[in-house]
């Protein structure tokens, strides 16, 4: 690659306008990018409540702190905050947002101002679903399985769901500008296979995004429309089909558990990359893996109805697909173990998030593989070994992923170094109350623990407790780089455009760049994460 001379000092895409109206009105992905940040944090925060509420209920074998009915809303706000206002969302449309223009050498995406009309379309959708929360919310589970969410919820289910649908939208805009800014707009000499693997990531989950979300809308259409109008397509009383919603249901869903973890792996893969000084080992299978996750991904959907009622035969293809699912991830995580090898590599914040993400996500798809296993499927289904294993690869996967990306793309969007100590003190403790969180889980659902219950067994309780001290612990490793991240922006020392002495477009331009991200054209000469070249380039 070519070097570019950075910005004259002073200017750049966050002193171009102080106004409110310059920031609500900003067709720059950059500015958008913060916008979003902002907006899912909100989210996070007020799923991370409902989760701290779920967790104070069952510090005690009673259900003694709320109404079973409120508890059931809890964990449902809870699920439909997380996944579809914050994991869904998280990378592409904070990270992604801002990266992928600038690593792909252009100006700005395809379509600024739908990638604008995105972040309205989110926070309409979020109002939406806020209010159904504030009337009195919804106690279906995320999961909106009929004929109960149909026929028998008294919560807003119609509300919420056409939040969701309002929502989903917005995700699809992000995909499509993605897809279409990654084909259309590369600089000169970025060929395929030259792309970053955080491009590679993006564009397999923006695949997924355009194939499945348009499948769940009109899902939750349907269920709308059953549950207003009475039309008989999922109720059985009605003629309907209540297998049917679970099937269209995970047909988006466990394709979008990819949408989630995707974009996690394609971070993961940049910061081993600049922390260990080297090329990811096996570049093409990793770019390809995300490809066959993106495909596979669509064709496993049925190993959530194991137990439902679904034909012996077909569950054995699933179960064997599911399996063939965690090849690629592993590919993966093997090949990233391949680059750590001898790898010189240095401890900073974003590597203590990416070596987490490793070892969580790996416990997390081994899990997987066991749920996968019809036998065992039979016996921990609907348990918390599966909350557990959820937790793993999207709290363990996906949310480390993210704050691991925020901490080594911050001094890029902002210009400013964060305190070394505060952070690496945070993510040692969002890693060790995690495991405490959610480790015993997979004791309690193999114990026979069902989820979605306020009560449980006396003999339960310390694993509970164990779980929910974890929680409070996890809790205030989240809550830290919020503190210390707003603090940076106006106590951090500067950052100069290179702070890692990484390899990418990104880090040729300035801290913070340029509304144009680039002050002359890029022009490519050379592969991805070429160190070696780096290094001699420097002397
Ligand atoms: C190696 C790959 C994986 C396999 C084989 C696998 C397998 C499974 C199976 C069989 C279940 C159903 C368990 C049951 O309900 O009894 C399940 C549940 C689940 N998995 Fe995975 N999984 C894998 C990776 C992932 C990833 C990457 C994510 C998220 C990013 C994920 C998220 C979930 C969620 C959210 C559920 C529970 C949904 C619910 O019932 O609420 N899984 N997984
Ligand atoms: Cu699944």
């Amino acid at each position: 690659m070519t070097t570019h001379a950075a910005a004259a000092p002073g200017s750049n895409y966050l002193t171009n306008g102080f106004s409110l109206k310059s920031w609500l009105l900003t067709k720059d992905h950059k500015r958008i990018a913060i916008l979003y940040m902002i907006s899912i944090t909100v989210f996070f925060v007020l799923g991370g409540l409902f989760a701290f509420v779920v967790r104070l209920e069952l510090l005690t074998p009673a259900g003694d702190l709320m109404e079973a009915d409120t508890y059931n809303r809890m964990f449902t706000m809870h699920g439909v905050v997380m996944i579809f206002f914050f994991l869904i969302p998280s990378i592409p449309a904070v990270l992604g947002n801002f990266l992928v223009p600038i690593m792909i050498g252009a100006k700005d995406l395809a379509f600024p101002k739908i990638n604008l009309a995105s972040w309205y379309l989110y926070n309409i959708a979020g109002v939406i679903t806020l209010a159904a929360i504030a009337m009195g919310g919804v106690d279906t589970g995320w999961t909106f399985y009929t004929p109960f969410s149909t026929t028998y919820a008294n919560g807003y289910v119609v509300l919420t769901v056409v939040g969701l649908f309002i929502n989903g939208f917005s995700s699809i805009f992000t995909g499509l500008n993605f897809i279409v800014s990654i084909h259309r707009m590369r600089a000169p000499g970025l060929t395929w296979f030259r792309l970053p693997l955080f491009i590679w990531g993006h564009y397999a989950t923006s695949l997924v995004i355009m194939l499945g979300t348009p499948v769940i809308a009109i899902t939750l259409a349907l269920l709308a429309a059953e549950r207003a109008l009475h039309l008989g397509i999922f109720d059985p009383a009605l003629g309907g089909d209540p297998i049917l919603f679970q099937h269209l249901f995970w047909f988006y869903s466990h394709p979008a558990v990819y949408i989630m973890i995707l974009p996690s792996m394609g971070v993961i893969s940049e910061i081993i990359s600049a922390f260990t000084r080297k090329k990811i080992f096996g570049y093409h299978f990793v770019a390809f893996a995300s490809i066959a996750i993106a495909i596979l991904g669509f064709l496993v959907w049925g190993h959530h109805l194991f137990v439902s009622g679904q034909s012996i035969y077909a569950g054995l293809v699933f179960s064997v697909l599911s399996m063939l699912v965690g090849v690629p991830s592993a590919v993966k995580v093997f090949n990233w173990m391949a680059t750590l090898y001898q790898g010189s590599i240095s401890r900073q914040t974003p590597m203590l998030y990416a070596l987490g993400f490793i070892g969580l996500f790996t416990i997390g798809g081994l899990t997987g593989v066991m749920l996968a296993t019809i036998g065992l499927d039979v016996h921990v289904h609907d348990t918390y070994f599966v909350v557990a294993h959820f937790h793993y690869i999207m709290v363990g996967g996906a949310i480390m992923g993210y704050l691991g990306g925020i901490h080594f793309w911050w001094p890029k969007m902002t210009g400013r170094l964060y305190p070394n100590f505060w952070s690496k003190l945070s993510a040692g403790l969002v890693f060790v109350g995690f495991n405490l969180t959610f480790f015993p889980q997979f004791i309690l659902g193999y114990l026979g623990m069902p989820r979605r219950y306020w009560s449980y067994p006396d003999e339960m309780q310390v694993l509970n407790v164990l779980s929910t001290a974890g929680a409070t612990i996890l809790g205030v490793g989240y809550a830290m780089p919020l503190f210390y991240l707003l603090w940076s922006l106006k106590g951090g020392r500067v950052a100069d455009d290179n702070p890692w002495g990484a390899y990418g477009l990104e880090w040729e331009t300035s801290s913070p760049p340029p509304t144009e991200n680039f002050l002359h054209d890029p022009v490519v000469t050379g592969g991805p994460y070429d160190y070696a070249e780096l290094e001699r380039k420097r002397g």
